[in-house]
């Protein structure tokens, strides 16, 4: 074994030295309890007796050399900086780096929430909430609902399984539920808004779904009147449809409004048809309503409104189908 070539090339390894890793490489292939020093220790019980003083002062003196400057350029490459790029920075956000991460953004329909949210409060509304699961007196008895009215059928709501006796609990069929709630615990004068989930059994076609949302409003004062409420449905749908938006107000029923209507907007296909489409409810609350909630209907007057959102989002983005919201396809959702 030849040690001027031994230190030759350890030398020229050790100047060529870039990591830990690579330092971690040379101490094994050198210095390691397997290395070429510790071999080149084996050897010296090999060769001939005049020749072994000189080999093991060599190795000696070798030995000491590389390890010491081994650890100095171990040391050196320990708390060296990383070349500029060599590394990569883990506190980089991954949208960034990799193209397959898409950043995601608000559902239309939350998008569509917020939007009327903003638009209300700018025409002096508050934002008020209720729960999905609700109890009948909030969902019908409070709101005028007669126990024989057809609305109450359990084939038409989602009524929850209660031990006999217990109140009859059910997911909320409509948003009118929080007009309750919200009369009951504050008084008049009242103007709110309440967006949320409401479930229905209804067959699935491209305008109805078991579960949609809608956007409940009511307005409580003196002196309100029908032409407020006209005039309060036709500023929204301006405000949010734009100023060329067609609607109608129809006569309808409602047992908690009286006189009640159903308003519609034209919707424009993308084909150039247009159809008539019902977005909501509306009516001047039925003094009974206000009995059940300790409000004088002989000072107070009042109007409520009920809106589909998804149809207030189909209308606004030209969506055929409200199946869409719900499938989860990305190349739907990433459009909004
Ligand atoms: C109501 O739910 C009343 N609470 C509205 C109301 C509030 C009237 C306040 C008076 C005063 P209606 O069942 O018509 O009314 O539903 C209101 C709106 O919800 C409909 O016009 C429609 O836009 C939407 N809607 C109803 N059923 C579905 C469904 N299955 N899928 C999607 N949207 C629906």
């Amino acid at each position: 074994m030849n040690l001027d070539e031994l230190a030759q090339s350890a030398a020229a390894e050790l100047a060529g030295l870039k990591s830990p890793d690579d330092a971690e490489r040379f101490r094994i292939k050198y210095l390691g309890t397997k290395g070429l020093l510790k071999q080149a220790s084996d050897h010296l019980r090999t060769i001939p007796a005049d020749q072994k003083r000189a080999f093991g002062q060599q190795l000696n003196v070798l030995k000491n050399e590389l390890t010491s400057k081994f650890e100095a350029a171990r040391k050196e490459l320990a708390t060296a900086k990383p070349a500029a790029g060599s590394l990569t920075d883990v506190t980089e956000p991954g949208c960034l780096k990799f193209d397959r991460y898409q950043p995601g953004s608000l559902h239309l329909i939350n998008q569509t929430i917020e939007s009327l949210t903003d638009l209300f409060s700018k025409m002096g509304f508050a934002v008020a909430g209720g729960p999905e699961l609700e109890d009948e007196f909030h969902n019908f008895d409070a709101l005028n609902v007669p126990a024989t009215h057809p609305a109450r059928d359990p084939l038409d709501n989602f009524y929850l399984e209660r031990p006999s006796g217990a109140q009859p609990f059910m997911l909320r069929s409509q948003t009118s539920s929080v007009q309750i709630r919200v009369m009951e615990r504050s008084k008049p004068p009242i103007r709110i808004v309440a967006p949320g989930r409401v479930y229905r059994p209804d067959t699935v076609d491209a305008t109805h779904s078991f579960m949609f949302h809608q956007l409940e409003g009511l307005v409580v004062d003196t002196d309100v009147t029908m032409v407020d409420l006209k005039t309060c449905i036709d500023q929204f749908a301006r405000g949010f449809f734009g100023s060329d938006v067609q609607t109608r107000f129809r006569p309808s029923y409602f047992p908690f409004t009286e006189p009640s209507a159903e308003f519609d907007v034209l919707f424009h296909y993308p084909d150039g048809s247009t159809r008539w489409i019902e977005l909501g409810g509306c009516g001047m609350v039925d003094p009974a309503v206000f009995a059940k909630v300790g409000i004088d209907p002989e000072i107070y007057t009042g109007f409520a409104f009920g809106l589909g959102i998804e149809r207030v989002a189909m209308r606004r983005h030209g969506i055929g189908d409200i199946r869409a919201f719900y499938e989860n396809d990305v190349r739907f959702l990433s459009q909004f």
